[in-house]
Order: structure tokens, then sequence, then C-alpha cells
């Protein structure tokens, strides 16, 4: 059975969970969480890594002990530790922790006292009114506690692009181990690369319908097959995701493809267009009266309704139609287009590799630079570089880039943005960078129009090139602050400076619409993976393909040039 990322996280976010109730120490429970969340934000499958045989210490906040952890549980499927402690403390338990405002302590008040031992033992609770009565705990705690869970029961989890491609890898791999299978593809808002999914849409084509159901739904990871026919199936994994699989003949598969891809708004709109042409589109062919005209490839699909393909990340209808039809689709960026890294963490702040195995990771990609970027010392959680840190490290990059001819350190950094619009160093020391990278790292709270002050204000300084991350948002933990983005854009644009396409997976900020609306200012980006260790490099594709998301071209992405047009580009 493949072992996810997002599983073994579970198992260390439980165990986190469990030790915390059981008061231990607190480094040690920081330790695994952190853990868990390097490993929900990894690019790759770590199990993958395990067969490999390659170093998980190189991981950010991974250690021997917990690397011994992690292949145990790709090799087992468990933890030999979480089922002890588990042993000890009901794990169902720890679920409650995750529950705003219950801490360890309460949790453990809950059980002592209520014999709480789970969710709906807790919800049972609170409508009995058993809660308010507990010391600490009070009548409008109570409420919030009610509040809190009848929220929970509402929202349906959408799943990160990186997580979902984590399941599925394991469910294709599984379909197309059946011998009559010719395709299996995920198709939905998988396909059209959106920031998170609701579910994964799996389409198949194979000449026998139901063997290829019966096949899907005795996938390992099944936890309950929730729909079923002859050609169509619906499951929940034993995580919680949902996935829909579709099975077709080989001659309706473009049909279909295109038809689960969506989006919807984009489907309707094809086949409104299909009908003023006398068509008939849907997910087994384009049919004239009852004869198939079209289908086998998604071109068909398009060619019939008169227009050339358009790329998955741009059916959104968005104007993509339209577009399409005028001859003026945009000649989408490629990762391949991309010449470099402009956002990267060494072990100098709080990154996991040495400068060196940092450039030698980017070089191995084919990159021609990486820009590095510590941060600077007001993010002293970090270990920001202060000046004479920094000053060292500049030293080192002149040393390193004495060894190569194909590739070059940038230096850079990543400075904090203080609360008055400053920037966290200097402007003799900023001087000796190649370009800057500024970002807001505390004090979010402040109102949309102070922090949208604040960050014009930070690109005043003429040493301010690159906006990191700028709405501060973290996808499915916590919204941006407040702030006008599109004031900053334009800030940024009437100033010469830049934005960048974060493509950490947890992140992807700007978002698909506001990259666009940089490009309709003619503002360029850049795409940064915010790398942390060398395996976090490969992040970069996500950026890619939000970027994708947001029409822009190669030209529209600072990092597809080459290092003197780049600079050229940043000089103000
Ligand atoms: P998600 O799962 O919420 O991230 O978003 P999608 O886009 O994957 O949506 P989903 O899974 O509900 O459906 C997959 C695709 O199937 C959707 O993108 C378009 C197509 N589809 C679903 N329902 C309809 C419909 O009522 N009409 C049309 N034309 N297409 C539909
Ligand atoms: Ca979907
Ligand atoms: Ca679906």
């Amino acid at each position: 059975m493949p072992v996810h990322n997002a599983d073994i996280a579970a198992q260390f976010d439980r165990l986190a969970d469990l030790l915390e109730i059981e008061e231990a120490n607190r480094y040690r429970v920081r330790a695994y969480r952190r853990a868990a969340q390097t490993l929900r934000e990894l690019p790759e499958s770590v199990a993958t890594m395990v067969a490999e045989g390659r170093d998980l210490t190189e991981l950010p906040g991974i250690g021997e002990d917990l690397a011994g952890k992690i292949a145990e549980i790709v090799r087992t499927g468990r933890c030999r530790m979480l089922d002890e402690v588990a042993a000890r403390t009901p794990s169902t338990l720890a679920a409650l922790t995750s529950i705003a405002g219950l801490g360890p302590k309460r949790v453990q008040a809950l059980h002592e006292r209520l014999g709480v031992r789970n969710l709906d033992d807790l919800a049972r609770a609170v409508k009995a009114g058993r809660v308010r009565a507990l010391p600490r705990f009070g009548a409008a705690f109570e409420a919030r506690l009610a509040a809190e869970l009848g929220r929970r029961e509402r929202a349906a989890p959408r799943l990160r692009i990186s997580t979902a491609e984590d399941f599925a890898s394991g469910l294709l791999a599984h379909l197309g181990a059946l011998p009559g299978i010719e395709e299996e593809v995920v198709a939905g808002s998988f396909r059209r690369r959106k920031e998170t999914v609701g579910d994964l849409d799996i389409l198949a084509t194979c000449a026998d319908g139901p063997g290829a159901i019966e096949h899907f739904v005795r996938y390992e990871e099944v936890e309950r097959v929730t729909a079923r026919g002859p050609t169509r199936a619906a499951v929940i994994l034993k995580s919680g995701v949902q996935v829909d699989l579709r099975v077709v003949p080989s001659e309706s598969y473009g049909a279909a493809l295109h038809y689960f891809t969506g989006s919807k708004a984009h489907n309707i709109a094809i086949r409104r267009r299909g009908q003023a042409r006398g068509l008939k589109i849907n997910e087994y062919g384009v049919f004239e009266g009852k004869r198939r005209v079209g289908g086998r490839s998604e071109g068909e699909v398009f060619a019939a309704v008169g227009l050339p393909f358009i790329p998955p990340e741009l059916r959104e209808d968005r104007g993509e139609i339209e577009a399409a039809a005028e001859g003026r689709l945009p000649d989408l960026v490629t990762l391949s287009d991309i010449r470099g890294d402009l956002h990267v963490h060494t072990r100098a702040s709080d990154g996991r590799n040495t400068l060196a195995e940092m450039a030698e990771a980017a070089r191995a990609l084919g990159y021609a630079y990486a820009a590095v970027t510590d941060h600077s010392r007001h993010a002293t959680i970090a270990h920001g570089l202060d000046p004479e840190r920094l000053a060292a490290q500049l030293d080192e990059i002149d040393r390193l880039n004495e060894t190569w001819t194909d590739f070059r350190l940038l230096k850079s950094c990543e400075v904090d943005i203080l609360a008055d619009g400053r920037l966290d160093l200097p402007d003799r020391v900023l001087r000796r960078l190649d370009l800057t990278v500024c970002a807001v790292h505390y004090q979010f709270e402040l109102s949309a129009e102070a922090q949208t002050e604040r960050i014009l204000r930070a690109m005043d300084n003429r040493r301010f090139n690159i906006l990191a991350h700028p709405s501060g948002r973290l996808i499915g933990e916590r919204p941006g602050y407040a702030v006008d983005l599109d004031r900053v854009l334009e800030g940024a644009k009437a100033r010469g400076c830049f934005v960048e396409v974060n493509a950490h997976p947890s992140r992807l900020d700007l978002d698909d619409v506001h990259c666009r609306a940089a490009k309709a200012l003619g503002l360029r980006v850049s795409i940064g993976a915010d790398a942390h260790s060398t395996v976090g490099l490969r992040a970069m594709r996500f950026g890619v393909d939000q970027a994708r998301r947001g029409w822009l071209e190669a030209d529209d992405v600072l990092n597809t040039r080459a290092w003197p047009d780049l600079k050229a580009l940043l000089a103000r």
C-alpha cells in the first residue's frame, strides 16, 4: 500500500497532539509538528525518496530520529511510537486539540470530568450544556465550541494541489496496472491546476467498463464506495479524499476529457457555441444529429466549434473562448522557460542546506542562476542575517561564483518590510546586492489602508526590487493580511518594482487572478520556489502553473531571462 506524505504527516500530527495532552516536552511536540509540515509541503513523494535511498535528513526539520520514523512508516504503514502513545491516551482525543480554543489542558479536563473521548462525545456534551459547568470553560466558551463544531460539519476541506498530486499518483498507478485500461488521467480542477481541488476526477478508457470499475473500487485505499454503475464510480479514500471515476470507450476520450476537465462554466460556453453550429456536445462526443463527428481527442472538440486547443489552465470562462476565436490566446510560460530561481534560502537563516548545496541543486535543474534570499535580521525566529553575517555570506558567494562558468549565485536577501515601511537593512548593505526580495512577515493586523501604505512606502526605497508573497496568505491555514493589492500592483509598476508568484504550494501568492491583473498593468512577476531545501527547489512548477492560470507568457516572467537581461530590467 503506497504511503503518502499526507498520511505520514497526519501520524506525526497525531503523535504531537497526544504528546501534548500528556504534557510531554514541548520541543519534542514541536519537532513532530514541524516534520508534519515539511512532509505536507514537500513537492515530492517521501516514499519514493526512501525507495531511492535518498537522505531524508536533508529535509527541513528532519533529523536522524524522524528520518527513521518516516522510513518505518513507509515500510510498515505504522509508527510504533505512535501505537505506544495511543495505547496510553485515547487517540481520538487528539482530534479535539485541532478545535480553536481547545488546548491540551482543556481536552484533558473534558476527558477526565465528562468522559469525552472524541468529537461526537464533545458535540453531545456541548448540546447537553454540560461543558459550561467545568472550571475555566463557561457558557460563552461553550457557545463558541458549538459554533465551531457546526462550522466544521459544513466545510468540506479542499486539498492543496501538491497533496492532490500525491493521492493521484497512487490511484493512476493502480488503474494503469489493469491490462484493459488504455488511458488514465486526472481531469477536473486538478488538470486545470487550481491551487486547491475539491475532489479528484479520474477518466479512463477501457473497452470493459464494468471490469475497470470493479478494479478501481478494489484499490486498497478505498474506504467506502458512495456510487457505482457500469461506467462510473465514486469513492472516499481512507484519507477522506473523494474520487470520481468515469470509464469511456476510446472514441469518446477527447470529449470526456474535455467534459470532465471543465470548468463547468467553460463547458457550458463551449456547448452553447456547438448548439449555434447545429452540434450537440457531451461527454461521449460531438454529434450532428445522430452522427458522431468528433470526440476522440480534445482537439477535435475544439475544432468542431472553430477553435484552436485551449490549455486546461485557461478553461474558466474568463475570456479564453473569445481569445481563442480571435486568435489571441497567450503562449503560456512553461517550466522549461525558467532560467533561474529568485527565492532560495540556505542554512544561514531557516533553510536546511548550505549555500554550495543549494547552488549545485539549482545548477542540476539546469538553471543559470539562483538568488540567495536568506531572511534579514528582524526575522529572529528564522535566524535572520544582520549586516555582518550577510557580508560574510556575500564574500562566500563571491568565492563560489569563481567555481562556475555556467552558473551564478545572485546576491540577495529576503528583507523584512518594517512596520513603518522602512527596510530591515541599511542602504549601504543593500547596495552590495544584485537584487532584493522584500516581504511583510509581521503586523498582519493593520488596516488595509495602513498595510498598503506600509508596502508602498517600502517600495519608495530604490533598493526595493521584488515584493515576495504579496498577500501573505497560507492556503487552508490563514487568509492574507488586509491590503489593497490592486494599489500595490499599480504602485510597483509606477516605481519600477516587481512582484513575486511564490511557488510554494501552501502559498501560490500572487494567485491566478492577480497574476492577470499584473499583466494587464504591464507589471512583470518573478516566480520563486521559496526553497528551504534542495528538494524545495522543485516547487517551481506549481508557481508556473499558477502563472499559466493567470495567462502569463514567458516575457511576463522575470526569471525566464538570462541574467544580464534580468539585471537590466531590475535597474531602477
Ligand atoms: P473541484 O472538484 O471543486 O475542485 O472542481 P471541479 O472543476 O473538478 O468540479 P467537479 O469535480 O464538480 O466536476 C468535474 C468536472 O465535471 C467539472 O469541472 C466540469 C464537469 N461538470 C460537472 N458538473 C457539470 C455540469 O453540471 N455541467 C457541465 N457542463 N459540466 C459539469
Ligand atoms: Ca474535482
Ligand atoms: Ca468530481
